[in-house]
């Protein structure tokens, strides 16, 4: 038996008025993430870099989104793929240098694209030139005052200063002496210094004054490049809890068992009514309330520039209206949302995820940032794919690999495009992460010998890590790496599948996830979805697997039902994640109907 319609008139519960008039870009913004070393090739040497980038532009306008965002391309020695910046005021030459920079930026402004750069103002590389100065200068100096020098525990200061682990695993501190011969004057350096991600990332402190104002100017060095905002990495751990309490959890990536009182992200995808599904970091070292301030004086930097320049927070934090504290009007202008990112693929747990969400920015006035895949996580088509998804662990792996159970390929596409049809149908602002408009899945299955996250050993080869989701892209399938790079060099491999999602076989098929892509899009441009509002249409089907909430006048229908859902005789189709069948949504998929 098909599921239908109800026959009394749907009940709305409105829960977000439209947003009037003209309003900043970034609030309805469609933003694309390009992850710099696997975009695209420009001197055939394997790495993606800046060329690369500007010669594929075109592609975003035809996709048709708004902006892009691209990871770091810093000079950096690549110890965890550019997020450990040795100089923040120069591009590392594998990606090219500032005029490549200048040139990419200019193309992608006169093409209307805005351009986000990534900032990582948490820690530095260990070969920046402060930190470098910090170990030959030695206890007590001012140059050590920049970082999270302590001294160690135990009779000689042999113990850690405190017990922090790394979120990429082992401990969160290393001893000078361990790493650097300094006892030249035959005084041993027994300081340590914490990182909370690798050895070669240490901590910044936040309570150094010059840091402050180095980092203020780093922001201005850029906004006189015309960049039009920033990505803040970790932007709710750069302040520590006073005194750094020890703390009983353990630190980690995405994990996927739920577990209260860790900081590690482990989520089983079930959100309470608040949103969260254990999908933050919690602990003595994020989210303090002192983080605040320093976006209030960034805000102010940039309010000095014209044209509604943004910062965006990548910040693990629950519940969302903790998170929601970092888009008040007066700090940064998006966050995140990595709860709705973590919730599993089911009616309920979607529908309080949205709704908490929206709830909780409309207190700060401020729009929901949704987001379903990034450089950091498995990405939304395989993830929906892993078996036992809704029974917790695999939920939100830390990667998948060869030995680990592998996804069900068909039913993880039919069900990304499904969730990213739900997703665009929303008012806000929405990220997408490179390969996404294809289908890309992840590379479930590369051989551990590639493997470059640093949290694969730092975990002792226990998680994949984060690899498999940066494959570089494809796009041409009859080209060597699928041109990629001119040479068939690719800095990871890339699988087989490949061939099916290179852009050229995408953009060749009408049917493809491609063309869905961009015409939900282009339908989301003309329906003013983003500034729209949502109101959820209680009693739109007789069973509640199926949900469906109003935009304006599109109204947007998930099926989450074993069965398939009967639309109204006459109901005007503008996009569907799958063909109907018989005029019925089938299970997992999701459409948009024109509102009568
Ligand atoms: O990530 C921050 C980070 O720790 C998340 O990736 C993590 O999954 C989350 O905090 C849950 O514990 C950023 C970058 O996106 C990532 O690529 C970098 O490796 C990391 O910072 C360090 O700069
Ligand atoms: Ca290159």
């Amino acid at each position: 038996m098909s599921l239908s319609l109800t026959t009394t008139s749907p009940a709305a519960s409105i829960l977000h008025p439209a947003t009037e008039g003209a309003a900043e870009w970034w609030r309805n913004a469609v933003i694309y993430q390009v992850y710099p070393r696997s975009f695209a090739d420009g001197n055939g040497d394997g790495i993606g870099d800046l060329k690369g980038i500007t010669e594929r532009l075109d592609h975003l306008v035809d996709l048709g989104v708004d902006a892009l965002w691209l990871s770091p391309f810093y000079k950096s020695p690549q110890a965890d793929a550019g997020y450990d910046v040795s100089d923040y005021r120069q591009i590392d030459p594998i990606f090219g240098d500032l005029d490549d920079f200048a040139e990419m930026s200019t193309k992608a402004h006169k093409l209307g694209l805005k351009v986000i750069i990534d900032l990582v103002p948490n820690h530095t590389s260990d070969d920046h030139a402060w930190f470098k100065e910090a170990i030959e200068a030695g206890p007590g100096s001012a140059a050590r005052d920049r970082y999270m020098f302590r001294e160690g525990k135990g009779e000689n200061g042999e113990l850690p200063p405190n017990n922090w682990q790394s979120i990429f695993g082992g401990p969160a501190w290393t001893r000078v002496d361990q790493r650097w011969n300094v006892d030249a004057d035959g005084v041993k350096d027994t300081e340590w210094y914490l990182h909370m991600f690798d050895t070669r990332q240490p901590d910044l402190n936040w309570q150094n004054e010059e840091v402050r104002e180095d980092f203020k100017s780093i922001l201005r060095f850029w906004l006189d490049r015309g960049v039009d905002g920033f990505r803040i990495d970790v932007a709710h751990g750069m302040v520590k809890a006073e005194g750094l309490p020890d703390w009983d959890g353990t630190t980690g990536m995405v994990d996927g068992t739920k577990d209260e009182g860790k900081t590690q992200v482990q989520t089983d995808g079930t959100p309470d009514e608040d949103g969260s599904n254990g999908g933050g970091n919690s602990g003595p070292m994020f989210d303090q309330d002192g983080v605040h301030e320093i976006y209030r004086s960034w805000h102010e930097v940039m309010e000095q520039y014209d044209g509604d320049r943004a910062l965006v927070a990548e910040a693990w934090v629950e519940p969302l209206s903790r998170l929601a504290l970092y888009v008040r009007e007066d700090e940064m202008q998006q966050a995140f949302n990595f709860s709705f990112l973590t919730t599993k693929w089911d009616a309920a747990a979607m529908r309080t995820v949205i709704s908490a969400s929206v709830r909780e920015n409309d207190v700060v006035g401020a729009p929901t940032t949704w987001v379903l895949s990034n450089h950091d996580v498995v990405r939304h088509v395989t993830r929906l794919g892993l078996p036992a998804v809704v029974e917790g662990r695999e939920m939100n792996p830390n990667g998948v690999r060869a030995t680990d159970p592998q996804p069900d390929v068909e039913l993880g596409l039919r069900r990304a495009k499904a969730a990213t049809l739900q997703m665009l149908g929303l008012p806000g602002s929405a990220y997408l992460y490179n390969g996404e408009e294809f289908g890309t899945p992840d590379h479930t299955e590369m051989p551990d010998e590639y493997r470059q996250d640093p949290a694969f050993e730092r975990k002792g080869r226990t998680e994949a890590g984060r690899d498999g989701c940066r494959v570089p892209l494809a796009w041409e399938a009859d080209k060597p790496a699928y041109g990629f790079s001119t040479t068939g060099k690719s800095w990871l491999p890339q699988p087989e599948t490949y061939r099916a999602v290179a852009a050229d076989v995408q953009k060749a098929d009408p049917n493809s996830t491609f063309h869905l892509y961009k015409n939900v899009l282009r339908l989301r441009r003309e329906h003013n979805i983003g500034l729209g509002s949502l109101a959820w249409l209680d009693d739109f089907a007789s069973s509640t697997e199926v949900i469906a909430y109003q935009n304006g006048d599109v109204i947007v229908v998930t099926n989450f039902a074993d069965a398939p859902f009967a639309l109204p005789a006459g109901a005007e189709i503008l996009a569907s994640s799958e063909p109907l069948v018989d005029g019925a949504v089938g299970t997992d998929v999701c459409v948009w109907i024109k509102s009568a």
